[in-house]
């Protein structure tokens, strides 16, 4: 009886489903009684390439502190589903002739199976799949909660236009001018598109981020991502037109260092401002400006170009000319499309006052070169600026500001890198959007009662010929449409982007089959927010950041109790692989490769190779199948490995060596309970608790305290290593109490669960393992590893603590701070100083 994992799992995971074991309770008493715990994972877009090794480390740390809280006594959530929508699935049916729908069930069926074979323990009662009608009824009746919330508008606005996919994408989608997902070239156009207000939200976006526990790095990227600059819009005059306009400035106390105006190609004021002279050459630069990308404008290593229009702004102080350029290294879609240019403190103004010989007045000093050389960005004080001369700049923004609000010049703003988001999409595999067009060119919400508005059949998943979204070929009877008033109109035929089904599924699963509701109010009451939210950095700015947007407007309209989704996040690092290449550059595959002394090469032809650590791709040979994974090596080895191979946070190669390594570990774990040959008890079990395992009782209770910790603090691989302590002492002592063992198993129950249960059922115990409680452990026997500490108070031994050893500074001061005898010397007074010395000292000046 060898421990078998390709006869126990299956066994296991049919038990665990029959009896509903991790079914999260949403009956009405249960929500009264028992604390509540939301464990969540980013679902996953099922894409045809099925499962890959970097999905399930993220999955079994949740499983572990689902498995775990479970056996503390809440009430779990842990839920699974599908982001079904996408333009991959979209693509395959172009090339296979098959209806997206079944691609996508095709891909989810797969993906289902293999996370299913992991033994997660996620109720699959509330699986959801954002592409199922009864799903995306909720999403277009969340989207008329924005619309009615006026969130929502059409606008013609400068899109990214790709045009071998024949579609808009937002500008998170794009990267120096190239679809991120294809790799397709993407232009600027003007279009009429469907927009979110999410610039509405920008300082709730930024403000609320205090109040979640997410990684510092990712909160960041939020607020870079906003952008918020703070500064003046300043009005310019145009000479002897009767027009101005305005510039977006952080800088206002640069003013008098403004020597010209720039304008972008694109803004309303260039056609009317250029003069005939100018015209012609100013025509042909705007167009040629309109086929770059803004990364290709904005670039500082780039040369800047521009086209003087002939006309001349007037300065708001000093009232005299200065000329008005346009040029594309100023973007119509930040601050107003137009700037007050200060060449002497900002090094594009610089750069293009150098090349068109435009004046430079230093009105900052402290440059440590001349400003006709250099441009100074830094501090200093102000000079050649009247009324600001001798001030610190930020007092001098100030003043001008003041200023020119005094004299109705301008005023202070706050401006946002963020944009409203972009949210249609000429797509065929997505949400359609509840908006019908009337026949007066209006657009009106579709009354809810008429929801779900259906994808219809069409004959193919392409825009139409002149340019229509593919829902432009459905028939008639799905295209117009009169409404229950009598009006008439056609629908919208542009669908909502992914984005859209991932913005609220964690809600959705609170109460997945409600008909009437997208959610219960009791349901999101009791299990928001989520307590645990895991998944890669990569969706740092876009998924969270969107979501976080609906949310505080379904919290603005009553439906949800939480500012904030999602209370604590965690990035589980990439895992990477090895591959292995020869000079030539080729891949070999790790199955074709020998190792010798150290060294690799090709098995056929004995060529060498050298090996590097990359990311997973199909291209270099080097993904990990965990399919291939689990045949070989079982699912627990498969999790365990995928938790053991270093901090969940860090990024890490996959060893097969490693999973070797932890299946070891399981077969012995085995071979402690079991005697292989009978398939029996092992021998060394001992039913009656005696005295005898005096030290595996303390390991026992150190190991229950560090799993536990480390558990709760998602340190996983620290906790097995504790674990691996135990079985190595369990398995070099003669006889080991029944007891002992029966601990152990339920510390290995959340991360090892299938041979946990197995082995729980040899000792005779005849309910399942995973719905025990967790035990408890005695610190009194932990702290084998006692050590004397010493308390000093001005420099005198005062106390002495017996601690366990590796106490942190802060445990430390807090038992000193404890002692009686230390707040006796204390006397009341505040200490000026606590210095810790770990395992050695606590030194408390008063
Ligand atoms: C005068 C000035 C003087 C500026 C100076 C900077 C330094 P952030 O911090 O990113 O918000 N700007 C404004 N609108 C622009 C646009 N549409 N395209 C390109 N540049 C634009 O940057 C704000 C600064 O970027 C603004 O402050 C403006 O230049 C420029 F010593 O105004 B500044």
């Amino acid at each position: 009886m060898k421990y078998n994992p390709a006869e126990i799992e299956p066994k296991w995971q049919k038990i665990w489903e029959d009896k509903k074991a991790f079914k999260a309770s949403n009956d009405p008493e249960i929500l009264k009684t028992k604390p509540k715990y939301y464990v969540l994972d980013m679902f996953p877009y099922p894409s045809g390439a099925g499962l890959h090794v970097g999905h399930p480390e993220g999955y079994t740390a949740t499983d572990v502190v689902s498995r775990y809280k479970r056996m503390r006594g809440f009430n779990v959530l842990h839920p699974m589903g599908w982001d079904a929508f996408g333009l991959p699935a979209e693509r395959a049916a172009l090339r296979e002739g098959i209806h997206p729908s079944i691609i996508t069930k095709r891909n989810i069926d797969n993906f289902r199976r293999q996370i299913k074979r992991l033994g997660f323990s996620y109720d699959w009662d509330r699986e959801i799949n954002t592409s199922s009608v009864d799903y995306y009824k909720w999403t277009q009746w969340l989207f008329l909660k924005l619309y009615e919330q006026d969130l929502a508008y059409i606008a013609e606005v400068p899109v990214n236009w790709c045009p071998a996919l024949g579609t808009v994408l937002a500008n998170e989608e794009v990267k120096d001018g190239i679809y991120v997902e294809t790799g397709d070239p993407v232009e600027r156009r003007l279009m009429k598109q469907w927009m979110l207000k999410i610039t509405q939200y920008a300082q709730r976006l930024i403000d609320d981020l205090e109040d979640v526990d997410w990684p510092e790095g990712v909160k960041e990227m939020q607020r870079n991502w906003i952008g918020k600059s703070t500064g003046a819009d300043i009005d310019f005059k145009v000479k002897g037109s009767g027009l101005h306009f305005t510039v977006f400035t952080t800088r206002p106390d640069t003013l008098f260092g403004s020597t010209y105006c720039v304008l972008s190609p694109e803004h309303p004021l260039v056609s009317k401002i250029t003069t005939p002279e100018q015209k012609e050459e100013a025509e042909a630069y705007v167009l040629k400006a309109a086929q770059k990308t803004d990364l290709m404008r904005t670039d500082l290593a780039k040369e800047k170009t521009g086209i003087f229009s002939g006309s001349y702004a007037v300065h708001p102080n000093t009232g005299k000319d200065i000329p008005i350029w346009i040029a594309d290294y100023v973007l119509i879609s930040y601050g107003t499309g137009a700037i007050m240019s200060v060449p002497a403190h900002d090094e594009r103004d610089h750069e293009f006052a150098r090349k068109y010989n435009l004046p430079i007045i230093e009105v900052i000093s402290g440059g440590e070169k001349s400003v006709e050389e250099e441009s100074h960005t830094g501090d200093g004080t102000l000079i050649n600026s009247d009324f600001l001369n001798g001030l610190p700049a930020d007092a001098a923004k100030k003043k001008m500001t003041d200023w020119l609000e005094k004299n109705k010049k301008g005023s202070a703003r706050v401006q946002y890198r963020l944009r409203d988001w972009l949210f249609s999409r000429q797509r065929y595999w997505g949400e359609p959007f509840p908006i019908v067009q009337l026949e007066d060119g209006n657009s009106v919400p579709i009354p809810e009662e008429l929801l779900p508005v259906t994808l219809p059949e069409i004959d193919e998943y392409k825009p139409t010929s002149d340019g229509q979204p593919p829902l432009a070929r459905a028939d008639k009877d799905w295209k117009e449409i009169t409404l229950p008033d009598g009006r008439k109109g056609t629908r919208e035929t542009n669908t909502m982007p992914q984005w859209a089904g991932s913005c609220w599924y964690y809600l959705r699963y609170l109460d997945p089959v409600n008909k009437n509701q997208a959610w219960s109010k009791e349901a999101e009451n009791y299990w928001m927010p989520v307590d645990l939210y895991v998944g890669g950095v990569e969706h740092a700015v876009l998924h969270l950041l969107y979501s976080r947007f609906w949310h505080k407007v379904f919290y603005d309209c009553g439906l949800v109790h939480t500012k904030e989704p999602f209370q604590k996040l965690f990035n589980q690092g990439m895992i990477l692989a090895y591959s292995y290449i020869d000079e030539k550059g080729k891949y070999y595959h790790p199955e074709d490769i020998e190792e010798k002394n150290g060294k690799f090469f090709v098995k056929k032809t004995g060529a060498s190779v050298s090996t590097q650590i990359e990311k997973m791709s199909k291209s270099k040979l080097n993904v990990v199948n965990p399919d291939d994974v689990i045949d070989q090596y079982g699912s627990d080895s498969m999790r365990l490995y995928e938790l053991f191979m270093g901090p969940l946070e860090c990024t890490k190669p996959w060893q097969m060596d490693g999973v070797e390594g932890v299946s070891r570990f399981l077969k012995r774990t085995w071979r402690l309970v079991v005697d292989t040959n009978s398939g029996g008890l092992s021998d060394k079990i001992n039913s009656d608790p005696g005295e005898s395992a005096g030290d595996l009782w303390k390991t026992i209770h150190k190991t229950v305290k560090k799993v536990q910790e480390d558990t709760e603090h998602l340190r996983f691989n620290t906790a097995i290593s504790q674990m691996m302590i135990f079985v190595n002492e369990a398995t070099s002592i003669e006889t080991i109490p029944k007891t002992i063992i029966k601990i152990f198993l339920k510390l290995l129950a959340p991360y090892a669960p299938h041979i946990a249960e197995e082995l729980w059922e040899k000792l005779g115990e005849k309910e399942i393992l995973c719905l025990h409680e967790w035990p408890e452990y005695e610190e009194t026997l932990c702290v084998e590893d006692a050590i004397t500490v010493i308390v000093q108070i001005n420099g005198k031994l005062r106390e002495k603590l017996e601690v366990s050893r590796g106490l942190d500074k802060k445990e430390l001061e807090d038992m000193a701070f404890a002692s009686e005898r230390v707040q006796k010397f204390l006397d009341g007074k505040t200490p000026k100083k606590v210095i810790v010395i770990p395992d050695k000292l606590v030194n408390i000046v008063i």
